[in-house]
């Protein structure tokens, strides 16, 4: 077999590239560990910025995110019992977010891959990457039994943190950054309207941190932060409504719609960075090449940034023959990714319970919030890097 893009892995990463590709007349397939369903039932992010917004319309899965997602034009922060709100629409000019979960970001684009009958491989096994320092990179891999070559001019890994594109690369070729925070979220969804449905709700208090956010006007999606050595299976609905109820403020507390929880379920918190993202011929886009602490709403965001500037450089060594994007790529992706990093690192670091930041650390927090909701320099801060920095394609 023979394509000219080999994708490792069908999550948004691998499925958006080869909608782009596709596209832009570059053929490319798909080859995926796991089952369509499998990867649907991964419960992830839910905020998407301007920029993904755009690349999802330019694949043409732009219709059901447009009519189901909702728009947000400000986020609010809860810290010592009060709710403030940062205008994140007025201090950008007018840039937004949109509540539209990573599942369903992922099933139209598995619509739309197979409604233009591109093939995507599931339930691979043992898929391994070849030659990728050579003009002639492969791809082979186990289907049903049967073992399976993919000759291609490219691979673009798009599998994930513990995919096999980046553990293939020699170790003296990459060098990864990484930074493994002392907790994890325990996240919940359930079929209650959104106790803030035009604003994602950020909580500091002395019990940890707290999240409310949503998937649609109908589902909701909270987290609280918890020690990793807890369970999913440890949390009952009622203690978990409890635990929320008690990191936020009153009023809101008060307003929460309780109901039973459809999934469960305790993330760790990493940063992670792989440098550099190319390697000969195999690209790794996502999170293959890099994690970001969810507080930021940064992980899938970034994967789509790093596919835009991915495909760009595909079509334009295809289309005019030139090699200049795809010598960049690694360095403009990674520009962006560090700042992107720095913002979820640096609000994971103010809005968390950390083993050593005691009653005197729980003040620096607060003082640090008070002054960042009063201060519209601070908050343009916050409100530029939420709504994602410019992708500089110019450049
Ligand atoms: P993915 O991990 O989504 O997809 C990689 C794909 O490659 C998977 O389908 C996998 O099965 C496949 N694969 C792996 N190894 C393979 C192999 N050897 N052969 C073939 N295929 C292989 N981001 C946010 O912005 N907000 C959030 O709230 C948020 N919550 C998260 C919670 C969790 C538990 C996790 C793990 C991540 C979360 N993220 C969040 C980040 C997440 O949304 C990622 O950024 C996003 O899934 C990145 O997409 P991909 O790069 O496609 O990687
Ligand atoms: C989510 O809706 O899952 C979500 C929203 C904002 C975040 C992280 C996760 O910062």
């Amino acid at each position: 077999m023979r394509t000219q893009v080999a994708i490792i892995g069908a999550g948004p990463s691998g499925l958006l590239l080869g909608q782009l590709l596709h596209k832009a007349g570059i053929d490319n397939i798909i080859i995926e560990r796991q089952s369509p369903d499998y990867v649907l039932g991964r419960i992830r992010a839910g905020i998407l910025e301007q920029t993904t917004v755009d690349m999802l319309r330019e694949a043409g899965v732009g219709p059901r995110m447009d009519a189901e997602g909702v728009v947000h034009h400000s986020i609010e922060l809860v810290f010592s019992g009060v709710r403030h709100a940062i205008d994140v629409h007025g201090l950008t000019n007018g840039k937004v977010v949109t509540a539209y979960g990573q599942t369903e970001v992922t099933r139209d684009l598995m619509d739309a891959r197979s409604a233009a009958g591109l093939t995507t491989v599931y339930q691979a096994a043992d898929v391994s990457v070849h030659d990728f320092d050579s003009e002639h990179p492969k791809v082979r891999y186990q289907k049903d039994g049967q073992n399976f070559e993919l000759e291609c001019d490219f691979i673009a890994g798009c599998d994930g943190f513990h995919g096999i594109c980046r553990a293939s690369v020699p170790d003296g070729a990459i060098t990864e950054y990484e930074k493994v925070y002392p907790f994890g979220w325990l996240g919940v969804l359930a079929d209650v309207p959104p106790v803030s449905p035009h604003a994602i709700v950020y909580g500091n208090s002395e019990r940890g941190f707290s999240l409310c956010s949503m998937r649609s006007l109908t589902r909701s999606r909270y987290y609280v932060q918890c020690p990793l050595t807890d369970k999913a299976e440890d949390w009952s609905d009622q203690r978990f409504w409890d635990e929320l109820r008690s990191r936020l403020d009153p009023d809101l507390a008060e307003r929460i719609v309780t109901g039973p929880t459809l999934e469960k379920s305790i993330a760790p918190l990493r940063s992670f960075v792989a440098e550099p993202m190319r390697f000969g011929r195999m690209f790794l886009a996502g999170d293959a090449a890099h994690i970001v602490p969810p507080t930021g709403a940064k992980g899938l965001n970034l994967a789509a940034s790093d596919v835009k500037y991915l495909s760009s450089a595909f079509i334009e060594f295809y289309a005019e023959k030139s090699a200049a994007g795809i010598d960049t790529y690694s360095q403009r992706a990674l520009a962006r990714i560090w700042k992107a990093e720095r913002f979820s690192w640096w609000l994971t670091t103010l809005m968390h319970k950390f083993p050593d930041t005691g009653a005197f650390g729980q003040r620096m927090q607060e003082a640090e919030l008070e002054y960042l909701v009063n201060s519209t320099a601070a908050s343009t801060v916050v409100a530029e890097n939420y709504v994602g920095l410019p992708l500089n394609l110019g450049r």
